[in-house]
Parts: C-alpha cells; structure tokens; sequence
C-alpha cells in the first residue's frame, strides 16, 4: 500500500497530471464537457461517453484580466473562472467541446451568457424553491433537454442502460467520498483538514472514474491502516470545526491553514466539493431521470428559497462530526451565501449550542493577518 505523503504529493499534483489525461482523452475522440457547479447532473454526461471536467476557477492569476470585463466587485469564483476563459489558461476549457452552466446566483448566469460567446455553452434552468410542485417538473425537463442536447451534439444515442452504468459509477464514487470523510470521524480525526481538502479537491481531476474511486478507497484504507496501528497526527484536544459557506480550494486554502495554524482542526467540509456534493444519492431503482433530476433538485444551496435542508444537513454533521464550533467561508460578493450566514449563525448558535464564526474573503493573501487574529479569538473561545 502507497505510504500516505506520498499519495497527497500525488493528488496536489493531480490536477497538472489531469491536463494530460484530459488532452489524452481529447486525441483518442473523447468529448469533453465544462462543468462549474455541483448541480450538472454528470451522469448524463457520462452517459453519453464523454468526460465531464471541472473547469479552472479557484486561483488570484486571472483575475486582473478578468476585471477588464467584469466589476471588480464580484465574487472571485466568478471572476476567476471567466478570466481563465478569457486568457486561455485553463486546460479544461480550451479542450472542452460544450460548456454546461446552470441558473444559480445572478454573478454565474450573466457570466455564461459572456462564455456563450467563446465556447458553445449550455445553460439548464434550475428552479431555486424545489418544494414547489412545478420545479420538479421544470428540472426533470431541463434534465431531458441536457439528454437531447448532447445525443444532438455529439451524434449518439443514450441508452436507458447507459444512464443506469453513469448513475452506478456516480454513486461509488460518492459512496467511496463519503468514506473518506468519515476519517474525520475519528477522535482525534486520522487527518488533518487540510490534507483532506487536498484529497478531495484533488480527486476531481481524476478523468477515470473507476481509478479515482479505487484510488480514493486506496487513500481511506492506507489511512486507517496507519490509524488502527497506533499513528496520530492531530492532538485528541484541538477543537473540532465544521466548514460551511462557500466552495473553496486553491486560494482559499489559506483560511483552513490558519485555523490549524492556531491549534483546531477541521473535521468536515459541509460545503460543495465536501459532504453536500456526496451525501446525495441517485436512486438506482426509479426511472433513471426521474432519479437524476430527484437528487439535484434536492442539493441544498444557498442559491435554493428556502433553503432548510441546509440546516438539516448541518445540524447532523454537527452531532455526527462532534463539532465544537462553525466556521462559514463566504466569498466576497456572494450574496445567497452572505445573507444566508444569519440564518445559520442563529442556528447554530441558537439550537445547537456552539460558537459560529463568519469570515468573508477573496483569493488575494492580503487578508491573512487579519485571518489569523480572527482564527485565533475563535479558537481561543473554544478551549
Ligand atoms: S451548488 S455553492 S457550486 S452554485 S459563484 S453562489 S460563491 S456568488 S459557487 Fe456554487 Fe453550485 Fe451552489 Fe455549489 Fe456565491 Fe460565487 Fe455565486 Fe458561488
């Protein structure tokens, strides 16, 4: 079995190492799909024979360029993800044959109407109240419109058997994340958070599924092998934080660096590219797009109204996890999220009796110090 700093090496490196899978896999005729947001259903890409890639969107560099375009006064997410575009620096887009999008926040879908201009572009609508009888039925047709688009595109024909495969996969995949994140678990938890945001934002880069789910169990099992025989790396006192908010990675590392800088330790991701992207299952036993189309409707956002199963979903994580306090990551500019964090400090601190703390940021370091004094007063709290 891989000793384990080297398998973090290898999955910090993953992305570069997913450019040549990507551009590999364009050569040998494979289609491949942009994708920004946790709401594609990526089986239906899947299903279609094509690869699905998270496109470039987590780093300061193309922001500037960016900013010709765009106010600055934009979450970076968005910022970032258009100046890649536009400077023709992220692999993922240039080998992309469609882009898809999906109607969440105001800042994304005014961006894919500037995207649609440089690479086909294929934006779903998603209704934001999915306890609205008709949403379900908007979605579960914007869902057979994603089907229809890419056999029309691409010349093929899927197959209820092809989406009964994607949806199969999807759900290892998503079965071997979610024990991953059960590391964290543990007390003391068997990795730090950091190494586990690594992992996890890593692993999208991956283009074969079935390697990155077996590469995925491989990394779980090597760390509770060294677990079970003894190893600890995590002090069994350091407070036990949940993240929520905003996605992060990349830039954003730099918050979950300060908060185990000053002695916590992250636990759990409820965020996207975390627990709220993999506890989610697509039933294998209903009609394929009904399942599909069931399970996004129901990722809980904050671009949703209302958005309850968010708290739900942080309060089990909160018994489950033992978690001492949250911290929510909110991007600057991003509005669903920063109105929202009311809401969720009150729960938190209200009907799950824990600290709560907000911190707004950007991909730029220039906040770091003041990071690290907030980090710092938090973490103080909860010794
Ligand atoms: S499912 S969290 S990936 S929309 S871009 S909303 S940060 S202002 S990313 Fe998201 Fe899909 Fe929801 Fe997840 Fe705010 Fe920025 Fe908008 Fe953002």
């Amino acid at each position: 079995m891989n000793k384990l700093p080297e398998l973090f090496n290898e999955y910090s490196e993953s992305r570069k190492q997913g450019f040549m899978e990507v551009k590999n896999a364009k050569d040998s005729g494979t289609k491949i799909v942009g994708i920004f947001c946790t709401y594609t259903p990526k089986e239906i890409i899947y299903a279609a024979d094509a690869i699905a890639v998270g496109l470039c969107g987590m780093s300061n560099e193309p922001i500037e360029a960016a900013e010709v375009d765009l106010p600055r006064n934009l979450c970076p997410l968005i910022k970032s993800s258009y100046g890649f575009a536009i400077t023709d620096t992220c692999p993922y887009f240039y080998f992309s044959d469609l882009l898809i999008g999906e109607t969440t926040c105001d800042g994304k879908k005014k961006m894919y109407e500037l995207l649609g201009k440089i690479k086909p572009m294929h934006v779903m609508e998603l209704p934001q109240n999915y306890l609205n009888k008709d949403s379900f039925k908007t979605w579960k047709n914007e869902v057979e419109n994603l089907k229809s688009k890419l056999e029309n595109l691409f010349d093929i024909e899927i197959s209820e058997e092809n989406l009964r495969e994607a949806i199969k996969i999807c759900n290892m995949e998503r079965k071997a994340k979610m024990e991953f994140y059960e590391l964290g678990k543990l007390t003391p938890p068997a990795i730090s958070g950091l190494e586990m945001l690594k992992v996890s934002y890593g692993s999208q880069f991956k283009m074969d599924k079935y390697e990155s789910i077996d590469y995925m169990k491989n990394i779980t099992a090597s760390i509770k092998e060294s677990y079970d025989k003894g190893e600890r790396k995590i002090s069994p006192y350091a407070p036990r934080i949940l993240i929520t908010g905003c996605p992060i990675g990349g830039a954003t590392e730099k918050v979950i660096k300060s908060i185990e800088d000053n002695g916590a330790v992250v636990v759990c991701y409820e965020n996207c590219g975390g627990i709220k992207a993999s506890r989610l299952f697509v039933d294998e036993d209903k009609e394929p797009i009904e399942a599909i189309a069931e399970r996004y409707l129901n990722i809980p956002c904050s671009v949703m109204t209302p958005n309850k199963e968010r708290l739900n979903l942080i309060s089990e994580l909160i018994d489950e996890y033992k978690i001492d306090g949250v911290i929510e990551i909110i991007l600057q500019a991003c509005h669903t999220y920063n109105v929202e964090s009311f809401k969720i400090k009150d729960f938190v601190n209200k009907e799950k009796n824990i600290p709560y703390l907000a911190i707004e940021t950007d991909y730029s370091q220039n906040d770091i110090g003041q990071l690290n004094t907030r980090t710092m007063a938090f973490i103080e709290i909860l010794k």
